[in-house]
């Protein structure tokens, strides 16, 4: 505020600027100023009400949370009743409704040339949501009520104010006395999710779908929670009105838009049943990609004047129709809960189901993903539940219906023995660490202990390794991976390789050519790229590109195969869970058998391709101080370890020095954690195992110098500057240091080189002025990659 510029002047100047922001960001979707820049105009106004009370209006965007809760809500009658839509479910219906609108306007018969006559209907999807009315008069909103039973509804004026995208007063001029606008009020997908995860994050109440979660949260007594809660308004027509707004339905609304308040980014003219029809196929494959759940479109004949010709059956227009598209959510019984198990063991519960039609396909199973999940939503055998498919997402249990439970319900237990091979199912609980180092737990996971001795797990460990980007054998089905299981001809993936004519030939569905393209698409896998081979193998928590870094960081499968879990973090996003999965993997004896007979010359003779070099991403991050961290000393940190590197050099000398050269290093408690923690013999027996085999495996660190040395950069600085397009700075910076540069933030004459993204100004000026060789980005890539860095 300027000095000269009196409060209200500024006060109103402040308000019609975030009333115009308000307008642009809710209603035309178009904001013009960044949210930190409204929250400035608005805590101005904030400080500047509080200055002066006395110039506080109701109408004023401050004001949207003001009242107290209440103790019950007050009713409103409708002057208007509030309607409700008839539906038509299947195309015939529309065409119907259609029929029946031509009849009721006299237009049967079609025109001279013998077309038929078209109407034409205003489109919008139809939200889920909950029908309000909001009264504005004057302009200003004073009441907003739910539809209740048509007649009449609730008060829920301090909730509804309490919605970012409802107007507490009408934009540019013209609107009527009284206006009464009607709409939906409903909750974004996004919000939904969110407001669910912070609702389980405090112990709240947690929701079934955004419709229950708008309800939920307009209906709350205090409207500071509501205000709280992500709702927005779509308006669809008017209620009570002292001067008609327009002509025809879509120019009525385009007027409410002028007004401020939010309709439909959807709404269409269509000319005709048939463009109807286009409309709702339309929105329905949108469906899922739309911000909002919606259960169906409406069509309106678009003349008032044929509305009102055409009138009521009792309270649903003969003008207007919902056409459906099939239920999301539908209820049936819980039969019973049968467990299945995966590639890798996990015992996984899933619900048998009485056949339900969902969103027009038959549902007979769902998952429940756990025995979390099962606990989550209580659920017993015998229950009525909710069933949920939207689009090509699997049917999802969603809830039970608590008051449907049978008296003779069964509670789900997770068997003791594996359902396929009987073997002991062991739970392991899941521990997830922070970045703190602190644990927590996370759920629990059952595992049939059966292994590759499970038919099961057996039958997915097969379909894995032959899949396209695996081992990539033509011919092999599902199906045909189950028959040669059933009929014991394979137990392991090496079986595979042993198959001969004879036996593939008497499988269902192969004949001779079939059979020979087999064999030989069997034979073609022999030569596996390593990362390939890895991928095949099927470890837990090893994907496609976790088996990439791993062939490219280690160039060998004896290298995985012998890798302490402490020296794999070392390996870029491999965390010490993966690691030991990789490691425990590769100590199981079983499964050591099957790679010795897959690699094995006079068994099935698999050829790997493979560098056998250690990779740059590994060997230049291998320092002292880096294993040495890898360790979690407690209370130590990478300063310490930096420290500690810095000062003693090698391992031996770490573990040899005495306490003085060890308090001349870190500070007292510090230097007293090393000496505890390398007291232990274990502890000192790890580091050494670790510093072995790093040397095994051909690196040498005595210093973390001695590493840089060796490296293609090693001695270089370099400087970036300007936007980076190919590469994030951070991925830039940590390329270079892998190759031993030093990346510095300014440019002098000891710098070697400046890569000049867009935008470069000063250094790049610099590094010409000191004759400091400047590359661009492309250049850059281009260095990188002659430098043998693979970039993804
Ligand atoms: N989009 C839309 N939803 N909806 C619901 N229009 C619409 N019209 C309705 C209802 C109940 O009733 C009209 C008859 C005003």
């Amino acid at each position: 505020m300027t000095t000269t510029q009196p409060a209200a002047q500024r006060i109103d100047q402040l308000r019609a600027e975030l009333e115009a922001h308000n307008y642009r960001y809710h209603v035309l979707d178009e904001p013009s100023i960044p949210d930190a820049e409204y929250d400035r105009l608005f805590r101005e106004l904030q400080a500047l009400e509080a200055l002066h009370p006395e110039l506080i209006t109701a109408q004023s965007p401050t004001q949207r949370v003001g009242a107290e809760a209440l103790s019950a809500f007050g009713e409103v009658r409708h002057e208007i009743p509030m309607l409700s839509l008839g539906n038509a479910f299947e195309e015939e219906d529309l065409r119907a409704f259609d029929r029946s609108v031509q009849a009721g306007l006299g237009l049967q018969g079609g025109d001279l040339f013998g077309g038929g006559v078209q109407v034409q209907y205003s489109c919008e999807p139809k939200l889920d949501g909950l029908a309000v009315s909001l009264r504005y008069e004057n302009g200003l909103l004073v009441r907003g009520a739910t539809r209740g039973d048509g007649s009449t509804g609730e008060d829920i004026t301090s909730n509804v104010r309490t919605i970012r995208n409802v107007p507490l007063k009408l934009q540019g001029n013209g609107w009527p006395e009284v206006l009464e606008v009607r709409g939906e009020v409903f909750m974004p997908k996004a919000g939904f999710e969110a407001l669910n995860a912070r609702q389980a994050e405090s112990g709240g109440k947690t929701f079934a779908n955004p419709r229950n979660a708008a309800a939920g949260s307009l209906r709350q007594l205090d409207p500071k929670i509501t205000a709280s809660r992500p709702l927005e308004f779509c308006c669809y027509g008017v209620g009570q009105v002292s001067a008609e707004v327009a002509s025809s339905q879509v120019a009525m609304l385009e007027q409410l838009k002028a007004w401020g308040i939010p309709i439909s980014r959807e709404l269409k003219l269509a000319h005709g049943v048939d463009a109807c029809l286009d409309y709702y196929r339309d929105i329905g494959q949108r469906r899922m990609s739309l911000a909002y759940d919606i259960d169906g479109v409406v069509f309106k004949v678009n003349n008032i004047e044929d509305q009102q010709q055409l009138g009521f059956r009792a309270r649903t227009p003969h003008w207007a129709i919902a056409h459906k598209y099939p239920a999301q959510e539908e209820l049936t019984e819980l039969l019973d809960v049968e467990f299945q198990v995966g590639r890798t063991g996990a015992v996984t519960p899933v619900a048998r189901l009485k056949p339900v039609k969902v969103a027009g396909v038959m549902v007979a199973n769902a998952t429940l993903h756990n025995m979390d999940e099962v606990a989550r939503l209580g659920l017993m055998i015998g229950d009525t539940v909710i069933i949920r498919r939207a689009g090509d997402v699997i049917p999802q249990v969603m809830g039970v219906v608590p008051e449907r439970r049978p008296a003779d319900a069964k509670p789900v237990h997770i068997p003791e023995n594996c359902p396929v091979c009987g073997s002991h199912v062991e739970r392991t609980q899941l521990v997830k660490r922070s970045k703190g180092k602190e644990t927590f737990i996370e759920g629990s996971v059952y595992r049939c202990v059966g292994r590759l001795a499970c038919a099961a797990q057996l039958k997915q460990a097969i379909i894995h390794f032959v899949s396209r980007r695996a081992m990539d054998i033509e011919g092999l089905g599902d199906k045909t991976i189950e028959q040669l299981v059933d009929e014991q001809l394979i137990a392991s993936p090496a079986d595979l390789y042993r198959l001969t004519y004879a036996q593939i030939i008497n499988l269902e569905g192969f004949a001779e050519v079939s059979c020979n393209k087999l064999l030989q698409a069997i034979a073609d896998s022999r030569k596996p790229p390593l990362a390939r081979f890895i991928y095949a193998l099927g470890i837990p928590d090893v994907g496609e590109e976790t088996a990439k870094v791993l062939a490219r960081a280690l160039g060998s499968l004896e290298r995985v195969q012998q890798a302490l879990p402490e020296v794999l973090t070392y390996l870029p996003d491999i965390g010490l869970e993966v690691a030991h999965e990789i490691h425990s993997f590769f100590a199981d004896s079983h499964n050591r058998e099957v790679i010795a007979a897959l690699l094995a010359a006079d068994q099935c003779g698999l050829q790997l391709e493979q560098s056998g070099e250690l990779g740059a991403e590994f060997s230049a991050c291998a320092s002292l101080a880096s294993m040495l961290d890898k360790l979690h000393i407690p209370s130590v940190g990478p300063g310490g370890t930096q420290k500690l590197a810095d000062k003693f050099v090698t391992l031996d000398a770490v573990l040899a020095a005495d306490w003085l050269d060890m308090r001349q290093t870190l500070p007292e408690k510090q230097a007293a954690a090393v000496r505890e923690f390398f007291a232990t013999a274990e502890n000192a027996q790890r580091a050494r195992a670790i510093e072995a085999q790093l040397e095994a495996f051909g690196m040498h660190w005595l210093s973390e110098k001695k590493v840089i040395e060796g490296l293609p950069l090693a001695g270089q600085t370099w400087v970036l500057t300007g936007s980076l397009e190919l590469f994030s700075r951070d991925q830039a910076k940590a390329e270079l240091e892998k190759l031993g540069a030093k990346v510095a933030g300014s440019v002098s004459a000891k710098t070697s080189v400046v890569v000049a993204g867009p935008g470069a100004g000063s250094k790049l000026a610099k590094a010409r002025e000191l004759g400091v060789v400047s590359i661009d980005e492309e250049a850059f890539k281009q260095r990188l990659l002659a430098l043998g860095v693979e970039l993804g």
